[in-house]
């Protein structure tokens, strides 16, 4: 088979780890999280870990998955297993070998952690940290345009929803005729559950979906994404239905959005990620409202919707070039309301480039809703 430009980097990201293990005196490497788990193999299904080795690298998966695994792992040798996944590990790999170092991640749960310890004895378990997850955060080619376009999907799905009818309609309706728009456009599913925070319930930054009706005259915050072949997208709008709203609210959505453009202005490669936080933080803080903004401005977005690097206030990240992270400074006021705009950004030597595009322009909210 020829493989896929993913499974091409599949393999590179199989020798990334390989070389992180020489350095770090790791015989092996166990991953069992399944976004990692695909990282290494491109493998979709949902049961298989990888057993890396220094010079050869395993897929173990069960009868289920062997078709889905021969067309999809190009970059380990899958070995299908039955019974006990450790007894199987030990009796293949370990048996009669003497003591080696086996990297797991810290986020193994408790109970594989035991087995595996009590079932694979004779081994050292090393317990990492985000090992995949810190070679994660740099992009290739193809992830940055699996992201470009799982953003695009969602900017569309969001430009027809913006063209639907808004009254009488709940947030919860709102919500299923954004994630229905987007699987019709091409998205696999949501990338996490969807958000639509409409008058004074946006003031909660994470508020889903409720069955409160949207009305006229209020901000209303819609934070959603998709994935597109694995790769997610996050992005968030507040809109406005209506001209008559609190004079409050259109401050804060000139803050915010102000806020935004000061830390898009600030994000390249070498910046440190809690700079880019300090930009739009500093904004917020001096228009009176820093402690109406309560959450980091940004994260890493890929397999996952929140990946490294972190960009927050307390961040240690520096950007690397093939960063893809977001940026979405919010004030929220408890009663009031709240307002959030967020982009995703792949991060360049000398700046970034946008890679989700949607109006940030407030007045073309208003006909958002009761256009009819
Ligand atoms: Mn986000």
């Amino acid at each position: 088979m020829n493989p896929t430009d993913m499974q091409k980097d599949s393999r590179k990201f199989v020798a990334s780890l390989q070389t992180y293990m020489r350095k770090n005196a790791l015989d092996a490497f166990f991953v069992a999280e399944l976004p990692n788990v695909r990282y290494l193999t491109t493998f979709t299904g949902t049961s298989g870990y990888c057993l890396v080795f220094r010079d050869s690298a395993y897929f173990l998966t069960d009868f289920r998955y062997k078709t889905q695994a021969s067309r999809q792992v190009a970059s380990c040798e899958t070995v299908v297993y039955s019974g006990n996944l450790f007894e199987f590990i030990r009796k293949k790999f370990f048996k009669g070998s003497k003591e080696a170092s086996i990297g797991f991640e810290d986020t193994l749960t408790v109970g594989m952690f035991s087995e595996a310890q009590e079932r694979v004895s004779g081994c050292k378990f090393v317990k990492t940290s985000q090992v995949l997850e810190k070679l994660a955060a740099v992009k290739t080619k193809g992830e940055v345009e699996r992201i470009r376009q799982a953003c695009a999907i969602s900017s569309t799905a969001l430009d027809v929803l913006v063209q639907e009818e808004w009254r009488g309609k709940t947030e919860s309706e709102l919500a299923a005729m954004l994630e229905f728009n987007q699987k019709i456009i091409g998205a696999s599913g949501t990338s996490f559950e969807t958000i639509v925070a409409s008058g004074a319930r946006g003031a909660m930054p994470h508020g889903v979906a409720s069955g409160k009706e949207v009305t006229r005259n209020e901000f209303v915050t819609i934070d959603f994404g998709c994935f597109y072949d694995g790769y997610a997208s996050d992005i968030t709008r507040t809109f406005q239905t209506g001209s008559k709203v609190k004079p409050e609210l259109t401050t804060i959505y000139k803050v915010v959005h102000d806020a935004q453009l000061k830390a898009i202005a600030t994000a390249r490669a070498g910046a440190k990620a809690s700079r880019v936080d300090e930009a739009a933080r500093d904004h917020i803080e001096k228009k009176g409202y820093g402690k109406f903004f309560g959450h980091g401005t940004g994260h890493g977005v890929g397999l996952r919707i929140h990946e490294l690097p972190r960009v927050s206030r307390i961040s240690e990240d520096v950007l690397e070039e093939g960063n893809v992270i977001t940026i979405e400074p919010g004030i929220y006021i408890p009663r009031l309301g709240g307002v959030r705009i967020e982009d995703d950004f792949l991060v360049t030597k000398d700046g970034v480039e946008q890679l989700s595009h949607f109006s940030k322009d407030a007045e073309y909210y208003i006909s958002a809703y009761g256009r009819h």
